[in-house]
């Protein structure tokens, strides 16, 4: 295959950075948003955060009082998560960056690839002045940063965007890459979270160098053919994936009929839970997250009912989903004296988060 170049652009403290874009005051402060689960006021956890709130400590994940915590003697905002308004601000930087590149890829809300190799004629020198000139264009015509990782796959661009953040820019030519990859730790690499890490370290793999030397059999013999070879090939920086837009579907949905025509609750919620393993199933193939959960229920005069609620952020939380389903026939039977015939339930608003992207590839079920 001949040489290519190919653009990671990730945009920095992105839900933050929406929120400080429409509120500039916000600039000088630390800034968390938080998905709020509405227990209590503080109880839900930190979607993101400027990195002012980060010199504090807080990460993505954190529960939001450890983050108010943390914050306490400063001037810190908190700010509920508003999806379609970070949605609108990503649309409008995927086009804008679409136009720069040969092949053009999105992974989640604010990252995509760029494949630029015609377009830079296979020379690093020129990548990099394309990267700035795709800065300085975000800067001024959407008004937010981003960091840029350059090399000669999406592999090696991922993990260099990763190395200098916010506003970074990494650029990694072909003869540097085992150089610059050798002395990462192994869980730089996409599909090696706490378990493989733990497995690799009895084996005395710490590094990605550690890693590239050791014998790619054994490594089968360990992780099974697929893997073996895929964490061969990735610690000395190999990637053959192309920058490839991706299709996704628009929704997932599965119905069936029940075995006879019934108002229980519990019957209707049990064939729901099953329908929701299998949406689950599904889902998880492909990298989906969801927003939208939607019940189905076909009466016994044959009448169609739909109901649906959006969620404030994307889940793959099989549990909020089978609440969330049992909540929407709990109140449709409310509604009703009709018996149901036959149920369904139906995901869409389906995204893709970033960093999952590789895993389905090689079967492993481990979450970064
Ligand atoms: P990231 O690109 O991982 O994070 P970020 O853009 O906030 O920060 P960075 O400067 O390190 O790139 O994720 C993009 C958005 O996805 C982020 O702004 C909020 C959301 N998100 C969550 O809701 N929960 C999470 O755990 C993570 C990692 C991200
Ligand atoms: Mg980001």
């Amino acid at each position: 295959m001949p040489e290519r170049i190919v653009m990671l652009v990730d945009l920095d403290y992105f839900f933050a950075q929406c929120e400080e874009l429409r509120k500039p005051s916000l600039r000088s402060k630390p800034v968390v948003i938080g998905v709020y689960s509405g227990r209590t006021a503080d109880s839900g956890a930190v979607s993101t955060a400027n990195y002012i709130a980060r010199n504090y400590g807080v990460k993505s994940g954190m529960p939001i009082f450890q983050a108010k915590k943390k914050l306490s003697n400063t001037e810190s905002v908190f700010l509920p998560v508003d999806y379609t308004f970070y949605e609108e601000i990503s649309t409008r930087v995927m086009n804008f960056l679409r136009v720069y590149a040969d092949a053009f890829e999105q992974v989640g809300i604010d990252e995509a690839y760029l494949d630029v190799t015609h377009r830079v004629n296979a020379d690093f020198e020129k990548a990099e002045q394309l990267s700035r000139e795709i800065k300085d264009g975000l800067r001024s015509r959407v008004g937010l940063t981003c960091s840029i990782g350059v090399g000669p796959n999406k592999l090696v661009s991922k993990i260099a965007a990763d190395r200098k953040k916010p506003d970074g820019l990494t650029i990694v030519k072909p003869e540097k890459v085992r150089s610059f990859l050798a002395p990462l730790a192994i869980d730089q690499l996409i599909g090696i979270g706490k378990k493989t890490r733990e497995k690799m370290s009895t084996l005395g793999i710490t590094t990605l160098d550690d890693l590239a030397g050791f014998d790619v059999q054994k490594l089968i013999s360990v992780f099974g053919r697929n893997l073996g070879v895929y964490f061969h090939n990735a610690s000395q920086g190999i990637d053959k994936e192309p920058v490839q837009e991706r299709k996704q579907p628009e929704s997932v949905s599965r119905i069936c009929t029940l075995s006879e025509n019934t108002r229980e609750a519990k019957r209707i919620f049990e064939k729901a839970s099953e329908l929701c393993d299998e949406i689950q199933r599904t889902l998880k193939e492909r990298n989906l997250t969801l927003r939208t959960i939607g019940i189905i229920a076909v009466m016994s005069d044959l009448s169609i009912h739909v109901k649906n609620r959006t969620l404030e952020a994307p889940t793959e939380d099989i549990e909020q989903m089978k609440r969330i389903v049992d909540d929407l026939f709990d109140e449709f039977l409310g509604e009703t004296q009709l018996s149901v015939r036959r149920i369904g339930v139906k995901v869409s608003n389906l995204s893709q988060p970033s960093n999952h992207s590789l895993l389905t590839y090689f079967g492993d079920k481990e979450r970064n």
